[in-house]
């Protein structure tokens, strides 16, 4: 496997390294909201700035999970440069001019996906108009769109790996040693009409270890922006790198919980391996959340997943038929059972609209992968994505349809190519009853990962490892009242959509009562009927049309210099 670094092209033909090197004041921002409304900028109402809700628990009401994630490619950026540097993430309009106006900058770069790419067009304006001594620097997948130095006006777009870009950029060494920027995963977390309080160390830390991923899927738009198949950029290579990170991180940020973003995290057992050596050394009772493929995974026993800590793990089920070289020989509905078992909460990935889907068939599709009663359950439209494999076979093709905005194109919309036997039209509605048959077939996610610990719970309570034995107790201990309360209000609350599951809300709850000590068995006689309320109050605004945003966060580094 070879590792990539990024590359730009320069429309105006500039110098390519900044003139001012590491003296140049620099502003890296996110694109501007608000996201969750429909604008004449690409933003849409179905397509706000949350994971979950955008496209895993969008169809579960108020039990969708909600969250806000930052913008973690300008932070890495900005971590790794001895220039005085502002990130913005999450900006108003009136947020951008601002600081443009109140700063000189000598560099502007904008960090972008495809669907905002009228959003980075404005914001080149802007930044012509109000600083316009700046270099504009756009980065991110927005750089995949054929053509774009002719749809916005920037000096340069950088396709691929930024931290190597911008240290060539300002004459910084850029094989030295990766930073890692100390990252809370997420933030404002929202469910059944209850904010989270946020408190140090509750959410886990995000760290990077790559970006990109080897196994080259035709659509994975991740992969071939990090340089398609058999690439990636490893940003730490070995598992004694991985661990000195996550001790800072654990030290800075008093978390022992790691959002591990890495698209095929598994995939590199020796890393792995060696990163959990390290852990039993050092006695590091942490948790891992994860990407991998089904291949990945069977590379590892379920003891060697437990004790490296993994307790989410988001793997592509994409379709049985589909032929992907990940999912070979691998029994996805046993595989899922197993690691849930195990105490690990599994996050599905199923594609509607594969080549062989038809309208007679994708009932059946749809139904095997709600089967799999995983805790959480994405779906997404088979989507040509510029830069990939897929697009490029489909323009090949004559299959792509014209006239269909960029900001559409998302896989949570409707299709942008034309299938040989689903309409566009259709399309979406296969996609909205995926998530509806998904929910209403077995309820809330927030039940699914309540049974998956207790699972876990019961099988390694007593296990001989303390490590092991400790994560579990401990999420017990945190959780087992909140979930108890969580779910006598799910139970009641889930009647109106299925009086099956609701029984089966209320079999696990009794569980969680005779498994939980005293306080907690206590606290749902209190807690419950307040979530009830809160719940049915969060209904009520949602089909008001409620909608949330992230805060606008404004972050500087070397700036006594600047
Ligand atoms: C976290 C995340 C989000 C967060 C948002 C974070 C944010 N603040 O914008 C949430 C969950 C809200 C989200 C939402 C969506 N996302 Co998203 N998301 C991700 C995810 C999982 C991680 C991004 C990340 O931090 N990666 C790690 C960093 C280090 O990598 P990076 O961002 O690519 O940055 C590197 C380079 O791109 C470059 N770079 C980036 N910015 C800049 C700027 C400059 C100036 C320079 C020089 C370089 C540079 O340098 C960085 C370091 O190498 C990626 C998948 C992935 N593995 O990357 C998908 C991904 C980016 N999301 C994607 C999509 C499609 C969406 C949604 C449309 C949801 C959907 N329907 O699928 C929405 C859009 C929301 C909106 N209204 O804008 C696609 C983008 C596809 C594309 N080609 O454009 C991705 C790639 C997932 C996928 N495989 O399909 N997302
Ligand atoms: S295994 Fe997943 S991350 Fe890797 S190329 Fe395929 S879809 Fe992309």
């Amino acid at each position: 496997m070879e590792p990539v670094t990024g590359t730009s092209s320069n429309p105006s033909n500039c110098s390519d390294k900044h003139p001012k090197g590491t003296q140049a004041r620099i502003l890296l921002s996110s694109v501007f909201g608000p996201y969750a409304q429909d604008d004449e900028f690409g933003s849409r109402s179905i397509n706000p700035m949350e994971l979950y809700h955008n496209q895993v628990t969008r169809a579960q009401g108020s039990f969708s999970l909600r969250m806000f994630h930052r913008s973690w490619g300008i932070m890495l950026i900005q971590a790794n440069i001895s220039a005085p540097c502002t990130v913005l993430d999450f900006p108003t309009q009136e947020d951008f001019a601002r600081e443009l106006a109140r700063n000189e900058y000598d560099i502007v770069g904008i960090s972008s996906i495809i669907v905002n790419v009228a959003k980075v067009r404005e914001m080149c304006r802007m930044i012509r108009e109000l600083s316009p001594k700046s270099t504009i620097v756009i980065g991110g997948h927005v750089a995949a769109i054929p053509g774009v130095e002719k749809m916005i006006d920037a000096d340069h777009i950088v396709r691929g790996e930024g931290v190597s870009w911008m240290r060539r950029y300002l004459g910084e060494d850029e094989n030295a040693p990766i930073r890692h920027p100390a990252i809370v995963s997420g933030m404002r977390t929202r469910i059944m009409g209850v904010r989270l309080p946020e408190r140090e160390g509750a959410t886990a830390a995000t760290i990077i270890p790559s970006v990109g991923c080897p196994m080259g899927c035709n659509f994975c738009t991740t992969s071939a922006f990090f340089g398609g198949k058999g690439k990636f950029v490893n940003f730490f290579e070995t598992g004694d790198e991985l661990f000195d990170v996550m001790c800072r991180m654990e030290a800075e940020l008093k978390v022992r919980s790691f959002f591990v973003m890495d698209e095929n995290f598994l995939l590199h057992r020796e890393r792995a391996m060696r990163l959990l050596d390290r852990m039993k050394e050092a006695h590091k009772s942490w948790t891992m959340s994860v990407f991998a493929s089904a291949n990945a995974i069977r590379k590892y026993t379920m003891q060697e997943l437990v004790e490296l800590g993994v307790s989410w793990l988001w793997m592509g089920l994409e379709s049985p038929q589909a032929g992907y070289t990940k999912l070979q020989g691998a029994d996805t509905r046993q595989l899922t059972r197993e690691l849930r078992e195990h105490g690990i909460r599994v996050q599905g990935s199923t594609i509607i609209g594969l080549e062989h889907h038809t309208p007679d068939n994708i009932i059946a599709e749809i139904e095997h992968a709600v089967s799999h009663d995983t805790d959480f359950h994405q779906f997404m439209l088979y989507t040509p994505v510029p830069g990939t494999p897929l697009y490029e076979q489909m323009k090949e093709e004559g299959r792509l349809l014209r006239d269909v905005d960029y900001a559409d194109v998302h896989g949570q919309f409707k299709f942008n190519f034309k299938h040989a036997a689903i309409s566009r039209e259709d399309s979406k509605r296969f996609l909205d009853w995926a998530f509806w048959r998904d929910f209403q077939a077995n309820g809330p996610s927030l039940y699914r990962i309540s049974r998956t610990l207790l699972a876990g719970w019961k099988r390694y309570k007593d296990w001989p490892d303390a490590r092991v034995r400790e994560r579990f107790a401990g999420e017990m201990q945190r959780l087992s009242g909140i979930y108890g309360s969580a779910l006598w209000a799910m139970e009641r609350q889930f009647q109106k959509v299925d009086r099956g599951v609701s029984e089966q809300i209320r079999a696990v709850r009794r569980e969680f009562q005779s498994e939980s000590g005293i306080v907690s068995r206590m606290l749902p006689a209190v807690l419950g009927p307040v979530l009830l309320w809160t719940t049915r109050r969060e209904e009520r605004r949602l089909a008001r049309g409620k909608t949330y945003e992230p805060p606008t966060i404004l972050e500087r580094t070397n700036w006594a210099n600047a």
